[in-house]
């Protein structure tokens, strides 16, 4: 399964209702600041009791030294599977220390190595071999990567190899096709609005889904 759906400006209910129906169809959920600020850290093992064996990853934009990422991380732990930060903090008394703890708990650290946005190639790309190398001394589970920018997932991939899980944020709303990061390496696209806030949201998770196949049929040619 390669679609991990976004959830970011739903509240409660109408999130259950998309994580239950969309439960079969996708890899996991991942559950960002603005639904976490709007609902609760609580909400959280609420929305997972509709679909509890699916990948949830928190989404906190955890970028601060190791102690307030674990002491951040700690209020979700207990509903999550894996937990993103931002790379360019760097391992030092930052990463390394909440990586520790992660694993501590069985828990999944999955890293940001690049950004979708545009303004990400005023920097971010930049650092991306530091930020790769980051990446390399940590052996996260997963890294971020942008499908808008598939020669960022290629050299992610080519730097890391194949150990390491691909996420690819940027379909739909911003730009890139679904299925584009899946053929540049990825191991699964990250979908937000354009399933959230469809009108028939289950509809367009398969149109997603079908979408991803077809180009990666073609991309296999
Ligand atoms: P959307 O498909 O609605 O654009 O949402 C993308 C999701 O991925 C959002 O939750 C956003 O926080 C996240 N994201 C992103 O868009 N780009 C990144 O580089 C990193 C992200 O986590």
């Amino acid at each position: 399964m390669t679609l991990i759906v976004a959830i970011d400006g739903l509240g409660v209910e109408e999130a259950r209702g998309l994580t239950r129906s969309l439960c079969t169809r996708v890899a996991g959920f991942k559950v960002g600041l603005p639904f976490l600020l709007a609902n609760g850290v609580q909400s959280l093992s609420e929305l997972r009791g509709a679909c509890p064996e699916k990948l949830w990853i928190a989404d906190l934009k955890l970028a601060d030294i190791g102690h307030v990422m674990k002491l951040v991380a700690s209020s979700v732990a207990s509903s999550v599977d894996a937990v993103i930060a931002h790379g360019f903090v760097g391992v030092r008394g930052a990463l390394d220390e909440l990586k520790e703890y992660l694993d501590s708990l069985g828990k999944k650290l999955i890293i940001v190595v690049s950004m979708s946005h545009p303004g990400a190639e005023e920097v971010y790309d930049k650092a991306l071999p530091s930020i790769l190398s980051v990446a390399a001394k940590l052996r996260p589970w997963g890294v971020v990567a942008p499908a808008t920018r598939p020669a960022i997932i290629r050299e992610t991939r080519k730097t890391l190899g194949q150990g390491v899980k691909i996420l690819s944020p940027g379909i739909g709303a911003q730009g890139a096709r679904p299925g584009e990061a899946l053929c540049a390496g990825a191991d699964y696209e990250i979908v937000g609005r354009l399933i959230t806030g469809a009108g028939d949201p289950v509809a367009s998770a398969e149109e997603v889904l079908s979408k991803q196949e077809e180009m990666l049929r073609r991309c296999k040619e």
